[in-house]
């Protein structure tokens, strides 16, 4: 079989299980992005048996209103979650993805042609790989000055995953409308004004950036506390002054579902066990995340509406 018509078959595939936006990488192009990566990385993926990938894009939803029942027992000061946490967003594109995957070596199989096996279609987000680096490699996006990956059309407001192939693909880039919005940043810099920490000035300084600190047990940086706000996980700052930055109204899961808060006095009062079971499966259920951190973001977010008396 042609790699043509593979590519065709995975296209389709794609579709069917609702992939939103794709582009493929050719084996050259994946070894190259992933060749500064260390061989516990290569082992760790399989990466020597892959010979291409697909990049995908999942935009995600506001989800302002998606708050599960329960929330409305406890009113008071909200621990914010950002949006790309809202919901896991993350699971919902692996699902998809493998989904595709599941699809392909189906239709491969029934054209007689050796699908490779399961390991060797392997469905990622928020790994180990440079999952932007990929991306921008594949034609998905382009950079932004926040330091994501804009999606034409959506800017920074999706999540990016892979899917390894035993074959490498041909053309094919499906974006969301490229026409849409603006193509570049070209002058703009209010991400980097909006930032409450200045972790962009200059490029990208993670220990400056409020979303590296809200899953870091212990005390904060003083300069980092002062600026905490709200939040509980996520900072959302870089990407909702971006003029780029456009959630999809239409995108939907039901995985994780927490919607844009949790209560402060849940997070404080309710005992280990009970909050992971609630957070179980969401963005923020993760075995390695510490409930204490939770509770100490809350904590903050509550003093931040005492202080204040109202949120912003
Ligand atoms: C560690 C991590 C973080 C760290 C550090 C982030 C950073 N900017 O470096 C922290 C915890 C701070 C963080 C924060 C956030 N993150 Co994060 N994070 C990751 C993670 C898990 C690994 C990134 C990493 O360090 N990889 C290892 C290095 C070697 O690879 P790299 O990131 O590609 O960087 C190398 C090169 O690519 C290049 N490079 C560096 N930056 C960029 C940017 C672009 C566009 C390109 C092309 C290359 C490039 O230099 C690096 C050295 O070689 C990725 C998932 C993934 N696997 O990529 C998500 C990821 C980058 N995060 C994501 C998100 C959504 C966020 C937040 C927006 C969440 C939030 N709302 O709070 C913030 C944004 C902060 C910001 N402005 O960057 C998304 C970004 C989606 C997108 N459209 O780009 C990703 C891709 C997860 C996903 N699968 O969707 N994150
Ligand atoms: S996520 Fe927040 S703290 Fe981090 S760079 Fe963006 S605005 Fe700054
Ligand atoms: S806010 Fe402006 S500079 Fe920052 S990523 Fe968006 S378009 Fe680029």
């Amino acid at each position: 079989m042609t790699a043509e018509r593979k590519t065709q078959i995975l296209e389709e595939s794609l579709s069917g299980a609702e992939v939103p936006f794709w582009a493929f990488l050719g084996g050259d192009d994946l070894q190259a992005a992933c060749s500064g990566l260390g061989a516990a990385i290569h082992s760790k993926y399989g990466l020597a048996g892959a010979r291409g990938a697909v990049l995908a894009a999942l935009p995600y939803a506001e989800l302002s209103d998606a708050s599960p029942g329960w929330l409305s027992a406890w009113p008071g000061p909200r621990a914010m979650l950002a949006r790309f946490a809202r919901a896991d967003w993350y699971g919902e594109l692996v699902a998809r993805l493998k989904d595709a995957a599941g699809r392909a070596r189906a239709l491969l199989a029934a054209a007689a042609e050796l699908p490779g096996g399961r390991d060797s279609w392997r469905c990622l987000s928020n790994s180990g790989l440079p999952e932007r680096e990929l991306a921008m490699a594949a034609g998905l996006g382009e950079r932004g000055r926040n330091g994501l990956v804009m999606l034409p059309g959506a800017g920074a407001a999706c999540v990016l995953g892979v899917l390894l192939l035993p074959f490498s693909p041909v053309g094919a880039v499906k974006v969301a409308d490229p026409g849409l919005l603006s193509p570049s940043c070209s002058s703009c810099r209010r991400c980097v004004e909006a930032c409450p920490t200045g972790a962009l000035e200059g490029g990208f300084q993670r220990s400056r950036c409020i979303q590296h600190w809200s899953t870091r047990p212990g005390e904060l940086p003083p300069a980092i506390e002062a600026a905490w706000g709200d939040r509980l996980y996520g900072c959302d700052s870089c990407l909702e002054f971006c003029p780029r930055f456009r959630c999809d109204g239409g995108a939907r899961t039901d995985r994780g579902v927490l919607g844009p808060y949790l209560p402060a006095a849940w997070l404080a009062d309710t005992p280990e066990e009970g909050i992971r079971e609630v957070l179980k499966g969401s963005a923020l259920g993760l075995g390695w995340m510490r409930i204490e951190t939770f509770r100490r973001n809350a904590r903050l977010a509550q003093g931040r509406f005492d202080a204040e008396g109202r949120h912003a």
